[in-house]
């Protein structure tokens, strides 16, 4: 049967079918036993056949079988890409390219893609010489880095659970195997990951291992290419996770593997029990995780800590300190003793400074506080301990070169049912991120283009300016506003909020509250529209301790409770009324430094796809991948492509496959309207197409071959 948009449809034919679903699906044609035709979707369900007929266009061949890398897609749009993916996702294929962009499916099982052979396989070869693969990308990194001299980066994206640690562990086994030396350096840089994780990574709804932490890795190579060294940045730890957990979440691992690792002896000499017996690590019900062996993690922690040069003194002094927050909790309890500053908040009045008893809840926030304010700065300083570990500053003098792999393993895009400060942070970060990757593609179109000698101008691209302006360029953005009533003492959430809504509601991308009642207000990210509950903005922004715990810290004997609050103990000496930064200026710094720092390499780019939320292999959920296409900067890609010119071959490629067609003397006039002059180019080695063209468009294709371009030469053929 041929359908009126010249589909035939017999049986076996793929067809796309718009069943009211958010795009199309893919569709095959099935004949009954009784004669009847049916359509029978990738999910399974049937149609009739002819209830679709206005629906269904036909399937380009290379959505049938799926393609390596999907800007080869004939039918290159949001469909095409999903499809793509889900083909191969059947197939156990989780590697694909888009472009040079490795896009990565987590197949949430152990897949024999990453022995010392693949890493033979991968090494010295060509981006696209073999199937996608990290590998192919970590070599990429390594390849241009001994070719150019230049630094690269590697920007690892996607939500959580969607595969970016375990991808940066991969790149990272692939860069030490190839460089070769198994060294200690190597070695210790390796270990670093179990200590960073035990300390910040935890179990959540969405990952068992969780990195409640972004960070960037930066691998320094001597000029032989062999490692000399990495340094650690680390962004916004989730301080929170320590007082609180949500159902079915954990503390961060540490506590639990010391729980389950130690010795009685051990826990005797720390005056701990067990995981159930701690308010701060049960509060999510669930003090066990599947799958995860807690006392072999201690082991490993211990034996990585040594590796690192930690000392026994140290680790010891860490473990304690670890710990101290759950003793707050016992000693904040109504029974004596009380450390009074935990109970009590101290102010100066006009003539003297005076206590007043804290309610119990206030009670509660301070030791909260007190205890999360420990764990966040014990990080900080265990990542500044791994960096003087393994960060060698070059010893050969100034001129000495080295070069550098980055890597960054940062929290995606985040909208939950209620957002805060953090999401605003997060997402800030990811908006950043996203301008940087739109603008690196459509840089690489426009080099395409003018190596190709063809002429690419007047073409703009809108990408998400208008939110980062909103965020951080414009005077009074959100961002500075936000700051602005931290410092200010009399600031709340509310006259925080007032002021958004007075500056910047009559804008497009911010949405004010509703009504003075409302706490929330809205922002149009590039992802999408994500609503923020203003209730605490400022506390967390502010991040503040309060001067009586300072005080209490500088009564203390213990030497790394000291010293991990050095910075406030000093600033409180020197001045107490000093302006410290807030926590939104200390993340602005850090993501400015790291904007730099990625500006000046060549980046590579991995958005790691999470295939459904129930960490299950073999199962793809449409709507959760589409989300992940369009956010991950994929459609983006294909835009800017179909700004000009999206399909290309190479003059040989071409001719390969449409060199029949210029004997044949088929000419069907209909087809050869799509054939006007702007549908195609003749670059100086490709051809570029406006649509992808089949067999039935033979008169363009005798058009194109008819300019000479069969002889490959370059230049030869007429540039209309
Ligand atoms: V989060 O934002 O830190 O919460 P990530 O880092 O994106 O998240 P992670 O790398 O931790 O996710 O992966 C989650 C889990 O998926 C891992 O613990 C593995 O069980 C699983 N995974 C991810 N990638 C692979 C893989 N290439 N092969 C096998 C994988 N399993
Ligand atoms: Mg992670």
């Amino acid at each position: 049967m041929i359908l009126n948009h010249g589909v035939s449809c017999s049986q076996g034919e793929w067809v796309w079918v718009d069943s009211g679903t958010e795009v199309p699906i893919g569709a095959r044609v099935k004949v009954t036993d009784t004669g009847h035709q049916l359509l029978v979707d990738d999910e399974g369900k049937e149609y009739k056949l002819s209830q679709k007929e206005d629906s269904i266009r036909v399937m380009h061949p290379t959505s049938v079988e799926g393609v390596d890398d999907m800007i080869r897609l004939g039918d290159l749009n949001e469909a095409g890409l999903l499809r793509n993916l889900l083909v191969r996702h059947r197939q156990g294929i989780i590697y694909t390219y888009i472009g040079s962009v490795l896009v990565a499916v987590n197949p949430y099982q152990e897949l024999p893609l990453y022995t010392a052979d693949q890493v033979r396989r991968y090494h010295g070869r060509r981006l696209g010489e073999l199937p996608p693969h990290v590998f192919a990308i970590a070599d990429t990194c390594y390849f241009n880095m001994r070719r150019h001299n230049r630094d690269q980066c590697c920007i690892i994206s996607g939500e959580s659970g969607a595969g970016k640690t375990e991808s940066t562990k991969l790149v990272l086994q692939f860069l030490a195997a190839v460089s070769g030396q198994h060294s200690w350096i190597e070695q210790q840089i390796l270990e670093a990951n179990p200590i960073l994780e035990a300390f910040g990574n935890a179990k959540t709804i969405r990952n068992d291992n969780s990195s409640r932490f972004g960070k960037y890795v930066e691998i320094f190579f001597s000029k032989d290419g062999v490692i000399e060294g990495a340094r650690l940045e680390q962004y916004l730890l989730e301080k929170s996770r320590v007082c609180h957990q949500a159902m079915e979440e954990r503390n961060y691992h540490i506590f639990y593997c010391m729980l389950t690792g130690m010795t009685t002896e051990q826990k005797r000499n720390l005056c701990l029990g067990d995981a159930s017996e701690f308010n701060y690590l049960k509060r999510g019900d669930c003090v066990v995780c599947d799958g995860r062996d807690d006392a072999k993690d201690y082991t490993r922690i211990r034996t990585a800590l040594k590796i690192l040069t930690f000392t026994e003194t140290h680790c010891w002094a860490i473990l304690k300190l670890v710990f101290l927050g759950n003793m707050t909790w016992a000693l904040s309890s109504p029974n004596p003793p009380q450390p009074k500053c935990l109970t009590y908040r101290s102010f100066m009045t006009n003539r003297e400074r005076v206590s007043k008893p804290l309610s119990s809840e206030q009670a509660a926030d301070c030791r909260d506080a007190f205890v999360k304010a420990i764990y966040g700065k014990l990080f900080i300083w265990i990542v500044g301990r791994i960096n003087s570990a393994i960060h060698k500053t070059p010893t050969n003098g100034p001129k000495y070169v080295r070069n550098s792999i980055g890597l960054l393993d940062i929290f995606g895009f985040e909208n939950f049912a209620s957002n805060s400060f953090e999401q605003l942070c997060i997402n800030f970060a990811n908006e950043q991120l996203q301008q940087f990757f739109v603008r690196h593609v459509f840089k690489l179109e426009q080099e395409e283009y003018t190596k190709e000698d063809i002429v690419w101008k007047n073409i703009t691209f809108n990408d998400n300016t208008q939110t980062l302006d909103l965020l951080v360029g414009k005077p009074l953005n959100v961002l500075a506003l936000i700051d602005e009533e931290s410092h200010f003492p009399k600031g709340t959430d509310v006259t925080m909020l007032n002021k958004m809504n007075q500056v910047h509601a009559k804008g497009n991308i911010y949405i004010p509250s509703k009504n003075t009642h409302d706490m929330e207000f809205g922002i149009r990210h590039f992802a999408g529209v994500v609503y923020y509950d203003s209730r605490g903005f400022l506390e967390k922004n502010r991040d503040t301790l309060s001067s009586d715990i300072i005080k209490l810290i500088d009564t203390t004997t213990n030497k790394l409770l000291r010293q991990i609050f050095e910075a406030q103990l000093s600033a409180a000496e020197t001045d107490g009324r000093k302006q410290v930064s807030t926590l939104s200026g200390q993340f602005r710094q850090s993501l400015d430094s790291l904007m730099k720092a990625l500006s000046i390499c060549q980046p590579h780019f991995i958005r790691c796809f999470k295939p459904n939320d129930n960490k299950k292999s073999m199962c793809f959920d449409r709507n959760l991948c589409i989300r992940q296409l369009r956010y991950s900067g994929m459609i983006d890609t294909i835009r800017i492509r179909k700004l000009g010119y999206p399909i290309r071959h190479t003059f040989k490629q071409f001719l390969q496959r449409y060199r029949v067609l210029l004997k044949t003397t088929v000419c069907d006039p209909k087809t050869a309207v799509i054939a006007g002059h702007d549908d195609w180019k003749i670059g100086t080695t490709k051809i570029f197409l406006k649509v992808q063209l089949n067999l039935d468009f033979s008169v363009q294709v005798k058009m194109i071959l008819s300019r000479n371009v069969y002889t490959t030469q370059p230049g030869r053929g007429s540039k209309p």
